[in-house]
């Protein structure tokens, strides 16, 4: 099995390069941003709560979103692979997704993460903002706190997968497709 994690800050490209990816590989995509926005349009009381931690820039409760990708593991057994798009994003999410790939006697192949100023980042989400509509993306104080919460939180997930040989750099500034190529290489390695 191909698994990969797409890691990054909030706006570095991962969901953008996540549809590219899944189509050249036919691997499912699992992003937990877009499973919990699924739930807040579903109105679900997961939904509700999710959405007062998402409008103010913090990250959901480990125990949620690992709950959701277990879920989504049993129900995609025939998979030939997946891509893991903004998870895991605290150290706990990485060792709770070693176990769950574990007990499918399968692991992450490799980590790919995207690296972007803070400026293109906030320059990316305000202007994704205008038109999505996402209420995370609209405000410069909120995003700044995402920065913040990655940097905390998020950030000492790469040294989780660089001590198990797993970690690549790219460059995430540029064209799309330039990204998207320079991925594709790290990938290719990972498949030897
Ligand atoms: P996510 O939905 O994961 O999204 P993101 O970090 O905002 O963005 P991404 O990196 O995917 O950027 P994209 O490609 O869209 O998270 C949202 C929230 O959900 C989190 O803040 C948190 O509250 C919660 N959450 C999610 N997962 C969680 C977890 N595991 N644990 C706890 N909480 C969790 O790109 C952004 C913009 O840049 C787009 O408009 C795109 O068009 C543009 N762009 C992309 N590539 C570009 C390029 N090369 N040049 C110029 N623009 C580019």
């Amino acid at each position: 099995m191909l698994n990969l994690v797409l890691f990054g800050p909030p706006g570095a490209g991962k969901g953008t390069q996540s549809k590219k990816l899944i189509e050249k590989y036919d691997l499912i995509h699992l992003s937990t941003g877009d499973l919990l926005r699924g739930e807040i349009a579903q109105g679900t009381e997961l939904g509700l709560e999710a959405k007062k931690l998402m409008d103010d820039g913090k990250l959901v409760p480990d125990a949620v979103v690992i709950g959701m990708i277990s879920n989504k593991l049993d129900a995609n057994k025939d998979a030939k692979g997946f891509i893991f798009d903004g998870f895991p994003r605290t150290v706990a999410q990485a060792e709770a997704l070693d176990q769950l790939l574990k007990s499918k006697e399968s692991a992450i192949s490799g980590m790919t993460a995207l690296e972007v100023n803070d400026d293109e980042l906030e320059r990316r989400l305000l202007e994704r903002g205008k038109e999505s509509g996402r209420p995370d993306d609209a405000n410069p104080d909120v995003i700044r706190k995402r920065i913040k919460e990655y940097n905390d939180k998020t950030a000492p997930v790469a040294g989780f997968y660089q001590t198990q040989n797993k970690f690549q750099n790219v460059n995430g500034v540029g064209s799309v497709e330039e990204i998207f190529g320079a991925i594709v290489n790290v990938i290719e390695e990972y498949k030897k």
